[in-house]
């Protein structure tokens, strides 16, 4: 099964619809080759001190280098750039904060055998969140060319709300793309990193973005320090947490806003009074006693 393949200039609602309908999309020729040399420039050193994985999952071909935002300014235009913040904005729309998952350069080095199909949901203690409520939505990005040799992540399309798995083997296609291309897929969908049959690397940047309420995969206010969090503009630092994920969640102190707290600031964060008021779900949670039946 060949997977579809959107143009740069995809409109964001077009590629969220089709994530929404078959777990993935695949925007072809997002960033330039100098963004993406400049990045593995900054990266190759903490490439390079990376670890193999220590289990199948992991990959024990496979080196994993995370803390992006931190050790590469080139990661930082990525994590905000407008295709992906556009797509991931109007795929997690029913939430009030998305935030920043987890950043990581995966490389796939030859030898490498095949990831275990999984849905990357799993994350969050194996909740069963129904077939309709998105939890995260994720981007992998090309570092080098993604090829069936190579690696290139298995997607098996359309699988994000079967239960019942033993016929879904001819949905199995690889998401193979150029370098710069950037592949969306969501946290429900079987999909895995390929078999690295090749002589050379495959190295994908995996950005991933998740409702506001939940656990970061990635710590972002430790993988990231202040002294460099301080350096970082507010749009940037908003989509890493320093936001209230909804109301009430991670504010500081005297319900200082996180944002102004790490710039030494006293800004209140929001409140329930604030947030209710736009949220149709908060009528179930927030009521005067003369509004009650009886
Ligand atoms: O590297 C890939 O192609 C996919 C990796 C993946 O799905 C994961 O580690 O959760
Ligand atoms: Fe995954």
């Amino acid at each position: 099964m060949a997977l579809s393949h959107f143009p740069p200039s995809a409109d964001p609602a077009e590629v969220s619809d089709h994530l929404r309908r078959f777990g993935y999309a695949i925007v072809d020729g997002v960033a330039d080759s100098a963004t993406m040399d400049r990045l593995e420039a900054e990266a190759m050193p903490f490439i390079e001190a990376s670890d193999a994985g220590r289990d199948e999952y992991d990959g024990r071909y496979t080196r994993r280098t995370g803390a992006l935002v931190a050790r590469c300014p080139t990661a930082r235009e990525l994590v905000m750039h407008p295709v992906a913040v556009g797509v991931v904005s109007e795929f997690l729309s029913h939430v009030s904060a998305v935030q920043l998952h987890l950043t990581q350069i995966i490389t796939v080095e030859p030898g490498e055998t095949r990831q275990k199909l999984h849905r990357d949901e799993m994350a969050f203690d194996f909740f069963p969140f129904g077939a309709d409520y998105h939890v995260q939505c994720n981007t992998m990005w090309a570092l080098t060319d993604f090829t069936a040799e190579n690696g290139a992540t298995h997607i098996l399309a359309g699988t994000s709300g079967v239960d019942d798995e033993r016929s879904l083997r001819m949905l199995d296609a690889q998401a193979e793309m150029r370098r710069g291309s950037v592949l969306f897929y969501e946290g429900k969908v079987l999909h895995g990193a390929g078999a690295n049959t090749s002589g050379g690397v495959r190295r994908g940047v995996n950005i991933t973005y998740a409702a506001g309420w939940v656990r970061q995969e990635e710590n972002q206010y430790l993988a990231c320090p202040p002294e460099i969090a301080r350096t970082l503009n507010d749009d940037l630092l908003r989509m890493m947490g320093y936001t209230q994920g909804a109301f009430a969640l991670g504010y500081v102190g005297d319900q200082t806003d996180p944002l102004a707290a790490l710039r030494g600031g006293t800004a209140k964060a929001k409140t329930i009074g604030v947030v209710a008021e736009f949220n149709e779900n908060a009528r179930e949670f927030v009521t005067d006693i003369d509004d009650l039946g009886g």
